[in-house]
C-alpha cells in the first residue's frame, strides 16, 4: 500500500484533485453556513444561488418542475445546485493540482457567483456577503494545503522515478528527494498521510461548521413570537358551516384543509422570519393619504372571518394545489378607502418582504368585503409558511394574482404602468380561478368491487360558486352528482355519485358547472398562461 504513489497514475491524480476540490467546496459551504448563522440566513450561498436560480428559471422549466415534483420543487432545486457545485469543484480541484492558480481562479468564480447572488436580492444587505467571502477564503486555504499534500503540479512522469525504494521514500521524506532530482525542482511529491489527515480535518471543519450554523440559524426563527400572538374575536363572523358541507365519504378531500396539508407555493428557499414588532405595511402610490400600519394597528382593526378556497395557477387538472381555510383579517377595501384610491389606479401591486409581487384588480377588491389582509388561518395566527405575520387573500383569484404572503407593501398603480412577478414571466394579467372538479375516490388505478361504489371529490369555482357536478363512465351519459351543502360561493364543494360498477377496466370523468351557468370545458390545456382546463379522469379496475 504504502509503496504506491499518489502520482503513479493519471486516475489517481484525478482522484486526488477531485477530492481536494470537493473537500474545499464543502469546507466553503460549511464555514459559510456557520457565518450565516451569525449574519442571517439569507447569506448562505446555496440559498442565495438557489433563490436567484428560482427567479431566473424559465417558465416552462418551472411549470415542468411544479407539475412533476410538486412541493418537492425546492429539494430538487437544492440537490441540483449541490450536484452542479460538486462537479465544478471536482474540476477545479483537478486543475489546482496542476497549478494552484487555476484552483484560485475557480474559487473566485464560485465566490463571485455566490456573492452576487447574496447581494442582489431585495431583502439582503452587505452582511450577507460575509458568509460567501469567508467560505471562499477558507476553501482557498484548504485547497492549497490539500493540493500540496496531494502532489502539487505535474511530476516529470514515472520514467524518471527509479524504483520502488524511492517511491516508498516519497511518502516519508518527499521534498528533498524530489527537489534533488533534476527536472523536478518545482514538482511536489505527494504525501499520503498528510493528505488523508488534511482531508479528514477539512471534512470535520465542514461538518462542525454546518451543524453549528444550523443551530445558530434557529435564532432567527419567529415561531415563539407567533405563538405569543392573541387574535381578537372577529367583528364579522363567518356564517356557521352546516353539517352537510362535509360528506361522510372515506378518502374525500376534507372541507377545511388543515395548515399542515394546505399546499405551499412560493419562490422562497428559506421561509421569511418576520418579527411582528418589525413588520410594517406601507400603502402608497395613487392614493390621497399614504398609510403605514404596524402589526398592532392591523390587529386593532375590525377583523373579518371568511371561508375562502385558494388555488394555484400551476395546478394541473386533478392536481393538489388548492386548499380551503377559514381566514381572519382586516378588510382590504376599508383600508384602501381610508387611503383614498385615485381613479385610474386599476391595479393593487402588493410586495412581499423579499420583493415578490402580485397584481390584483382594484375593482375586485373594492367590491368584496371579504378580500382580506389576513392575519389568521383556521383559528390561529398565519403559519410562517403561509405568510406570517400578514398576507393577502382575495376570493376568486389565483394566488399569483392576489395572495401575497409576508406582504409589506401595497402600491396603488395601473396595470399599464407595472407588471407583477408572474406577469413579467408571461402569465396573464388577470388571474380568476378557473372552474375545476377533482375525483378523490376511487384513487387512480384503485381496485374496487363490483356494485354500488361512491365516486366522490371536490369542485371549485371561487366567487362564482358550484351549481352542478356531473360524472360520466366510459364516455357514456353524464350523471348529476349529489352536492354537499354550499358554504357560500367562495369555497369548494364536495360531491358524490353512486356508481353501479360492473367488472372490468373503466374510465370515469367529472365536470362542474359554476354559479354563472358555465360548464368546465373538456379541452385539456396546460397551466400556462392562466390555468389548466379539462376534465379530471380516473381509471378504475372493477373486480
Ligand atoms: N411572498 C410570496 N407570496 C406568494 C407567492 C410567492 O412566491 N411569494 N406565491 C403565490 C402563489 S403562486 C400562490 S398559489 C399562493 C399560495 O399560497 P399558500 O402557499 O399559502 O398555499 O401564494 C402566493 N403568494
Ligand atoms: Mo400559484
Amino acid at each position: 500500500m504504502i509503496g504506491k504513489k499518489l502520482s503513479g497514475s493519471a486516475a489517481r491524480r484525478a482522484l486526488v484533485g477531485a477530492t481536494s476540490g470537493l473537500l474545499a467546496a464543502a469546507a466553503a459551504l460549511g464555514v459559510a453556513q456557520l457565518v450565516a448563522g451569525l449574519t442571517g440566513p439569507l447569506g448562505s450561498p446555496v440559498v442565495a444561488v438557489g433563490e436567484v436560480a428560482i427567479n431566473l428559471t424559465p417558465v416552462p422549466v418551472k411549470d415542468f418542475v411544479i407539475g412533476h415534483v410538486g412541493s418537492h420543487d425546492k429539494q430538487v432545486l437544492v440537490a441540483g445546485i449541490l450536484l452542479m457545485l460538486a462537479a465544478f469543484a471536482a474540476v477545479v480541484g483537478m486543475l489546482a493540482l496542476r497549478r494552484i492558480g487555476y484552483g484560485f481562479a475557480g474559487l473566485a468564480v464560485f465566490g463571485v457567483l455566490g456573492a452576487a447572488a447574496a447581494i442582489t436580492r431585495p431583502n439582503s444587505g452587505p452582511a450577507d456577503l460575509v458568509p460567501t467571502l469567508v467560505g471562499v477564503a477558507v476553501a482557498a486555504v484548504a485547497l492549497t494545503l490539500l493540493v500540496r499534500a496531494g502532489g502539487g503540479r505535474q511530476r516529470p512522469g514515472p520514467t524518471s522515478l527509479p524504483g520502488p525504494a524511492t517511491a516508498v521514500q516519497d511518502w516519508y521524506a518527499p521534498a528533498p528527494l524530489a527537489e534533488a532530482r533534476p527536472g523536478a525542482l518545482s514538482a511536489r511529491t505527494p504525501d499520503r498521510r498528510r493528505f488523508l489527515a488534511l482531508a479528514a480535518g477539512t471534512a470535520a471543519v465542514t461538518a462542525a461548521g454546518g451543524l453549528a450554523g444550523q443551530k445558530l440559524l434557529s435564532r432567527f426563527n419567529v415561531d415563539r413570537l407567533r405563538a405569543a400572538i392573541r387574535l381578537a374575536a372577529p367583528a364579522k363572523r363567518a356564517p356557521a358551516v352546516t353539517a352537510g358541507t362535509q360528506l361522510p365519504i372515506p378518502g374525500i378531500t376534507p372541507f377545511f384543509t388543515s395548515d399542515a396539508s394546505f399546499y405551499r407555493v412560493d419562490t422562497e428557499l428559506v421561509l421569511p422570519q418576520i418579527a411582528p414588532d418589525e413588520w410594517t405595511l406601507r400603502v402608497h402610490g395613487m392614493v390621497d393619504r399614504p398609510l403605514e400600519l404596524s402589526f398592532g394597528d392591523l390587529l386593532r382593526r375590525p377583523l373579518t372571518e371568511a371561508d375562502i378556497t385558494l388555488a394555484c395557477v400551476s395546478n394541473q387538472v386533478g392536481g393538489p394545489l388548492a386548499g380551503n381555510a377559514r381566514w381572519l383579517g382586516a378588510s382590504l377595501a376599508a383600508l384602501l378607502r381610508e387611503a383614498g384610491v385615485h381613479a385610474g389606479a386599476d391595479q393593487i401591486l402588493s410586495t412581499s418582504n423579499d420583493g415578490w409581487t402580485a397584481g390584483t384588480p382594484t375593482a375586485v377588491v373594492m367590491s368584496d368585503p371579504d378580500a382580506l389582509l389576513a392575519v389568521g388561518m383556521n383559528g390561529q395566527p398565519l403559519p410562517i409558511a403561509h405568510g406570517f405575520p400578514a398576507r393577502m387573500i382575495v376570493p376568486g383569484l389565483f394566488g399569483y394574482a392576489s395572495a401575497t404572503k409576508w406582504v409589506t407593501d401595497i402600491e396603488l398603480t395601473s396595470f399599464a404602468a407595472q407588471r407583477s412577478y408572474w406577469v413579467q414571466r408571461g402569465y396573464s394579467v388577470m388571474g380568476p380561478i378557473k372552474t375545476m372538479s377533482r375525483i378523490d375516490v376511487p384513487k387512480p388505478f384503485q381496485q374496487v368491487h363490483a356494485g354500488r361504489t361512491a365516486v366522490a371529490g371536490v369542485a371549485w369555482a371561487p366567487h362564482r360558486g358550484i351549481e352542478r357536478v356531473q360524472v360520466q363512465a366510459d364516455g357514456g351519459p353524464w350523471h348529476d352528482a349529489q352536492l354537499a351543502a354550499a358554504d357560500g360561493i367562495d369555497t369548494w364543494r364536495q360531491w358524490v355519485w353512486y356508481w353501479d360498477a360492473a367488472p372490468g377496466l373503466h374510465q370515469l370523468q367529472v365536470r362542474a358547472t359554476d354559479g354563472t351557468g358555465a360548464t368546465q370545458p373538456g379541452k385539456r390545456t396546460g397551466i400556462f398562461p392562466n390555468g389548466a382546463t379539462g376534465w379530471d379522469s380516473a381509471a378504475v379496475t372493477v373486480t
